[in-house]
C-alpha cells in the first residue's frame, strides 16, 4: 500500500513509548506504510527505561491511560490510584499487542540521521545497524524527557562500584539492601528513589544541589467499582479532560486568589493537600500561575506543611527552597520523602555548601571530603525537550541543521512542526503543553490526532510536503513567548522547563503555559482551514 512507489515507506515514526504507539496506530490507520524504529528491545519508552525503585505517575487514577480507544479504556483495570511503572509497561504492551503494532517496529535499532531531500520530496533515515531506508512523513515520538543526562564528574568512569542512571535502569535490578548508596539528584525521580530505598540501605547519601518542593501523594488501591466507574464514564471524563487546563478532570472550579479571604484560602488549600495529588500546583485558585501574591501564598503554605515534618530545623532550611516559588519547577509528589531526612541512615549532603569536586574508585569527594559509597545512583535528569532529537542528525531543506539552528533560536510551531523542514513532526517538543506542564496521554493523544490530520491533508490532496511558514512560526512563538513567560514559570531560570543550550547558557522557556484549550483551539484552526499558513507543496 506504499503509495508513493519511490520510498521504502509513507511514515517513519521514531519511538515506541506511549507516544510512538499511538502515532503508528494512527498512520496505519490512514492506510500507509509505516515503519516503528525503538532503540531499546521493548516498549513503553520512559515506562521501559525507568525501572528504578519506586518509579511511578504522577497522574492519578484514572488520568494516565489512552483516550482514544473506548474499547481499551472499558477493558483496563488499574490496581494503584499512581500506578507503578510495570503496572504502566504493562498496559502499553497490551495496547501494542491489541492493536497490532509490534510487528511493525524494528527493536534495538536507533535513528541515527535523517536527511530531507527537497527534490523528491523525501526523507532519508539512517539507523544504527548501518541501514537507511526513505520515507515521505518522518515523525518523532522520541520523547521530551528520554535522553538522560550523562555524569559530568571527572572520574565517574572509575567508580569500583554499582553506578546508574535512574533511566538505564538494568532489567535485573540492582542489590541495594545493606549497601552504602550515594543519590545525586532530588527532583521528581530522586524523591522517589530516596524514599524508597532508604529503609533498605545500610547508608545513603543524598546529593542536592536545588532544594524542591513536594507535595503529598496519596496513593490508596482502586477498587473494582472505582474501575468500573471510570469504565463507564469514559465519555464525559474524555470530554472534560481535553478542555482543562493540564488535562486532568477536577470537581468544581477553582476560585480567583482575590476572591478568597483568609480562612478559605487555608481550607482549599489544606483539603488540595489532603487530597494527595498534583491539583494543588496550579490548581488551587484560577489564577496560581499568573498572580505572584497567590504564588507567594501557596508557597508559604507548602514551606509550613514541609517544615513540620523535619525533625532537624537546620535540616529543614536546606531542604526547603527560598530561591524560587512552589510550583515554578516540576512540581513532584512524595511519600514519606522529608521524614526520610529523620532517619540514622539517611544523610542529607548540600551541594551548595560542598560541590562534588570528582568521582573516584572508592566514591565521591567533595570540596571538602571523600564519602565512601558502593553504589551511584544518578537521578540527574534529562536533557529535556530537545535531548532525544538532537541526538539524531536531522538536515531539512538547503541542509539546514535542526540542532545548529536550535541551539542558535529554539523553535517549533505548535511544538509539533519546524519552518525549514518539510514533512518532519514531533511530539512532546518544547512550545506545546505536552513540553511539560500536562498529564501527557491527553497533550500526546491530540499531538498525534493533529500530526496525523496533517499527514492525511498531504497524502490525500496528492501534495508532496507541509511544513509551517517563517512567519507561522514566529507568530506562535510570540504567542508563547506572551502567554508564558509573564506566568511564574518563566519567573524561574533553573528549571528544565528552560532550555539547556550546548555552551550551558539558559535559553527559551520550553513550557507553553497557555493550556490545552488554548493550544487546542490554535492547532484545531489549522486543520479546519486547511492549513493556512503553512507551505503545502
Ligand atoms: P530533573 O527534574 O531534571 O532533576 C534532576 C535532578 O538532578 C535535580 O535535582 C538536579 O539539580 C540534579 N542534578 C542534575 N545535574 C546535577 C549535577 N551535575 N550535580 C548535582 N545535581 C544535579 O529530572 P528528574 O528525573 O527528577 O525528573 C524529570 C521529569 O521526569 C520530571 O519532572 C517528571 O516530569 C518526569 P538542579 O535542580 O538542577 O540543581
Amino acid at each position: 500500500t506504499n503509495a508513493s512507489a519511490a520510498t521504502d515507506c509513507d511514515a517513519v515514526v521514531v519511538g515506541a513509548g506511549l507516544a510512538g504507539l499511538h502515532q503508528l496506530y494512527r498512520l496505519r490507520r490512514l492506510g500507509l506504510n509505516v515503519v516503528a524504529f525503538e532503540a531499546s528491545d521493548g516498549v513503553g519508552g520512559v515506562w521501559h527505561h525507568n525501572r528504578y525503585p519506586g518509579a511511578r505517575v504522577d497522574s492519578h487514577f484514572p488520568h494516565y491511560q489512552y483516550w482514544f480507544s473506548r474499547d481499551l479504556w472499558e477493558e483496563s483495570e488499574w490496581t494503584e490510584r499512581f500506578p507503578a511503572q510495570p503496572e504502566i509497561e504493562a498496559y502499553l504492551n497490551h495496547a501494542c499487542d491489541k492493536f497490532g503494532l509490534r510487528e511493525h517496529i524494528r527493536f534495538n535499532t536507533k535513528v541515527t540521521a535523517a536527511h530531507y531531500d527537497e527534490a523528491s520530496g523525501t526523507w532519508t533515515v539512517s539507523t544504527d545497524d548501518g541501514k537507511s531506508l526513505t520515507t515521505r512523513f518522518l515523525v518523532l515520538n522520541s520523547g521530551g524527557l528520554s535522553a538522560p543526562r550523562q555524569s559530568p564528574f571527572p572520574g565517574a568512569g572509575t567508580f569500583r562500584g554499582v553506578s546508574c542512571h535512574t533511566a538505564s535502569w538494568p532489567k535485573d535490578g540492582v542489590e541495594l539492601a545493606g549497601k552504602r548508596v550515594g543519590v545525586i539528584g532530588t527532583a521528581a525521580t530522586g524523591i522517589q528513589v530516596i524514599q524508597t530505598i532508604a529503609p533498605i540501605v545500610s547508608h545513603l547519601s543524598v546529593f542536592q544541589r536545588t532544594p524542591n518542593f513536594a507535595v503529598p501523594m496519596k496513593n490508596p488501591k482502586i477498587t473494582p467499582e472505582q474501575n468500573s466507574a471510570a469504565q463507564a464514564d469514559f465519555e464525559r471524563l474524555r470530554g472534560v479532560v481535553h478542555n482543562t487546563f493540564g488535562g486532568f478532570a477536577y470537581e468544581g472550579e477553582p476560585p480567583m486568589f482575590d476572591d478568597t479571604d483568609e480562612a478559605e484560602r487555608q481550607a482549599r488549600l489544606e483539603e488540595l493537600w489532603a487530597a494527595g495529588t498534583l491539583q494543588i500546583w496550579g490548581g488551587a485558585f484560577a489564577d496560581a500561575f499568573a498572580n505572584a501574591e497567590a504564588s507567594h501564598y501557596v508557597t508559604e503554605f507548602v514551606r509550613a506543611k514541609i517544615r513540620a515534618r523535619i525533625n532537624d530545623p537546620k535540616l529543614a532550611d536546606k531542604l526547603l527552597p527560598t530561591d524560587h516559588y512552589f510550583g515554578s519547577r516540576r512540581v513532584p509528589l512524595e511519600t514519606g520523602y522529608f521524614e526520610t531526612y529523620n532517619r540514622d541512615n539517611v544523610e542529607l549532603v548540600d551541594l551548595r555548601e560542598e560541590p562534588i569536586v570528582s568521582i573516584d574508585a572508592a566514591g565521591i569527594n567533595t570540596a571538602t571530603r571523600h564519602i565512601d559509597l558502593d553504589v551511584i545512583i544518578y537521578a540527574t535528569g534529562f536533557e529535556a525537550g530537545v535531548g532525544a532529537i538532537n541526538r539524531i542528525a536531522i538536515t531539512g531543506r538547503d541542509h539546514r541543521s535542526l540542532r545548529d539552528e536550535w541551539n542558535k533560536a529554539l523553535r517549533t510551531t505548535v511544538g509539533m512542526q519546524v519552518h525549514g523542514f518539510p514533512n518532519l513532526f514531533m511530539t512532546m517538543a518544547p512550545f506545546a503543553p505536552a513540553s511539560a506542564l500536562c498529564n501527557l496521554p491527553v497533550c500526546a493523544d491530540h499531538q498525534v490526532d493533529w500530526i496525523g490530520d496533517a499527514i492525511a491533508y498531504v497524502h490525500t490532496n496528492g501534495k508532496t510536503s507541509i511544513e509551517p511558514s517563517a512567519e507561522t512560526e514566529a507568530a506562535w512563538m510570540a504567542h508563547h513567548v506572551e502567554v508564558s513567560e509573564p506566568t511564574m514559570l518563566g519567573s524561574n531560570k533553573n528549571s528544565w522547563y528552560r532550555h539547556k543550550r550546548e555552551d550551558g547558557s539558559i535559553g527559551e522557556l520550553i513550557a507553553y503555559a497557555g493550556g490545552i484549550p488554548q493550544y487546542r483551539e490554535t492547532c484545531d484552526a489549522m486543520v479546519a482551514s486547511g492549513f493556512k499558513g503553512f507551505i503545502v507543496r
